[in-house]
């Protein structure tokens, strides 16, 4: 069984480690299956071949055997159900986590993907500048509720699952926005996540991906 994603072969992030094969690469890492990416230009994603797998020509994707799968999240979800190590034994508890998982990118990561479509795309728009206090106040609104649910607990239910996986990858985007100096728990919690071995192997085959590309001219 060999297990291939895509990825960018010149992500825009310079390095940060933010397009979402890192999901991928980490839940990989977690369980420590083996994985080879396939790196594609953003003209390749949009070919029919690449259509095929992924209907929006976006990465990552994910096969394996005759599976094709897009979405980090269900990509995530499939790693997390067929090995051991990202998801509860017990069925609530389990039950609870992909309940965080769905947390994670459609409550969480909703207004913080608006912040990034503001800053990089709509700045210049007349509106452009007025419009960014309404969007961080959304995320201010979100990142308080999941202050107050973390509390001072290392994960945020019970063990590390794919649930703090998902959400540590959608709130690092928020690192350079300032956002998270006023909820220390939170900036603690995804400086965790960031320091878990499997993330730090996956953050550094993403990177070598972007040294590659720059070196490469
Ligand atoms: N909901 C899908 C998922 O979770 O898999 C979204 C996939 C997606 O947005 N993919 C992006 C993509 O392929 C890359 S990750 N974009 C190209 C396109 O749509 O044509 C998003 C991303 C891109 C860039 C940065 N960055 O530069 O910081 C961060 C994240």
């Amino acid at each position: 069984m060999t297990i291939t994603i895509t990825a960018f072969e010149a992500s825009p992030d310079r390095g940060r480690g933010l397009a979402r094969d890192m999901q991928v690469r980490w839940a990989l890492e977690e369980v420590g299956q083996p994985y080879e990416v396939r790196l594609l230009s953003f003209a390749a994603m949009k070919q029919p071949a690449h259509l095929a797998l992924h209907p929006f020509g976006q990465i990552p994707t994910y096969q394996e055997d005759g599976l094709a799968l897009f979405e980090s999240g269900a990509i995530v979800l499939h790693i997390a159900e067929r090995h051991p190590g990202l998801l509860p034994e017990d069925a609530d508890a389990r039950a609870r986590a992909i309940g965080w998982m769905f947390a994670a990118v459609s409550t969480i990561e909703p207004p913080i993907l608006d912040l990034s479509n503001a800053v990089i795309l709509e700045r210049d728009q007349p509106w452009g500048e007025a419009r960014l206090p309404i969007v961080r106040e959304r995320i201010r609104q979100r990142l308080s509720e999941l202050s107050d649910r973390l509390g001072e607990a290392e994960w945020i239910d019970g063990g590390f699952s794919a649930g703090d996986l998902l959400l540590v990858s959608v709130l690092r985007r928020l690192r350079t926005s300032g956002l998270l100096d006023e909820y220390p728990n939170v900036d603690a919690y995804i400086a965790r996540g960031e320091a878990r071995p499997a993330h730090q192997r996956a953050f550094a085959a993403q990177l070598a991906v972007f040294q590659a590309a720059s070196s490469a001219g």
